[in-house]
């Protein structure tokens, strides 16, 4: 009904009032979800999608962003069904908070398994890509671009963590899926799942000794200053983003108005993936030169910890989908 009334009006207006019949047919703002706000790359692409839609679209689209994840209370992984239902018109989320409801989007979440950006890129730009997208098309939302997140590398406040003995007995918070209490129990830490927002609070009252995110997120996040002084890079996972739009949204739209809020999306998610990896070097210089201690694991020092995690590996590869697995594994070893 109302697509028939959108095409309609859209055929009126460009009969009659060039764009102009367009506008009164869409909301007056669409809102757009983030978990991390403008002081992080991820909330920065978020931000910059809204920009270039309005410029693209000449104002008749009017995207509004919601950092915190404030339109589901902060509840990160309440935000795909908040999408589905529609109380989200649009969002750049995160696999990791996604993988609850989507169980193909663990394969970001496997330990070890993309040790460095070319094989990120290898799934995100590739056929494991794809097959992800057409996941998502049949629940019912409209993937646009892969952005990103980035590698996601361990901190505490006890000590430094170079083996798998040095993480035991750690409280360390997660999110997301219960792969990632699984990883840790196999670590043989103690790990407790709660949303960003209380992750938090937790580490400023050492109700939790430890937590893991990306570089952008620990330092512009100031967890050095609450105690966080340990870090080691060890690479086990990265969590990529994805651009996505409601489905009765995007309906609403017309095709030439999808086609500049997608080509608004692919240019924000590459400016996001650049802005993540370039801004690497220069916050670890920041992070190291704040007296946090770093531990950058070598090759052979990983493998522990990849041994370590291989049955949890193994097990979720059956429930995210031998085939899209074996997929991937075989891109990222010819990238
Ligand atoms: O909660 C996290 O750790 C964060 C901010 O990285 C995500 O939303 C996945």
């Amino acid at each position: 009904m109302l697509r028939t009334v959108v095409l309609a009006a859209f055929t009126a207006g460009m009969l009659v009032h060039g764009g102009a019949a367009v506008a009164q047919t869409y909301k007056s703002e669409y809102r757009l979800s983030t978990v991390l706000g403008t002081a992080f790359p991820w909330g920065q692409a978020g931000d910059r999608w809204a920009t270039l839609i309005k410029e693209k679209t000449q104002g008749r689209i009017n995207v509004k962003q919601y950092p915190g994840v404030s339109l589901v209370g902060g509840e990160q992984t309440r935000e795909f069904t908040a999408i589905r239902q529609g109380v989200i018109d649009m969002a750049v989320g995160s696999t990791i908070n996604w993988s609850p409801q989507i169980k193909e989007l663990n394969l970001f979440a496997l330990p070890f398994l993309m040790p460095d950006e070319k094989a990120v890129d290898a799934l995100i730009h590739g056929e494991v890509g794809k097959d992800i997208f057409k996941i998502l098309e049949k629940r019912e939302v409209v993937p646009l671009a892969w952005g990103e997140n980035g590698f996601r590398e361990v901190s505490n406040s006890k000590r430094s963590i170079t083996t798998p003995d040095d993480i035991k007995g750690l409280k360390i918070r997660v999110v997301g899926s219960p792969l990632f209490n699984e990883i840790f129990t196999s670590l043989g830490a103690n790990p407790t799942q709660m949303s960003w927002a209380d992750a938090q609070t937790a580490l400023a009252s050492n109700a939790v000794d430890g937590q893991e995110n990306p570089l952008a997120v620990f330092f512009a996040s100031k967890l050095p200053g609450i105690g966080q002084k340990n870090l080691t890079l060890w690479h086990y996972i990265s969590d990529p983003l994805i651009f996505v739009v409601n489905k009765d949204v995007w309906a609403q739209w017309t095709p030439a108005d999808r086609e500049l809020v997608r080509e608004a999306a692919l240019q924000a998610a590459r400016e996001n993936i650049e802005n993540v990896r370039q801004g690497d070097a220069s916050v670890l210089a920041q992070i190291e030169s704040g007296g946090t201690a770093v531990v950058r694991l070598t090759d052979e020092q990983r493998k522990p910890f990849i041994q370590a995690t291989r049955q949890v590996y193994e097990k979720w590869a059956k429930t995210i989908g031998s085939d899209l697995v074996k997929k991937a594994e075989t891109a990222i070893a010819k990238r």
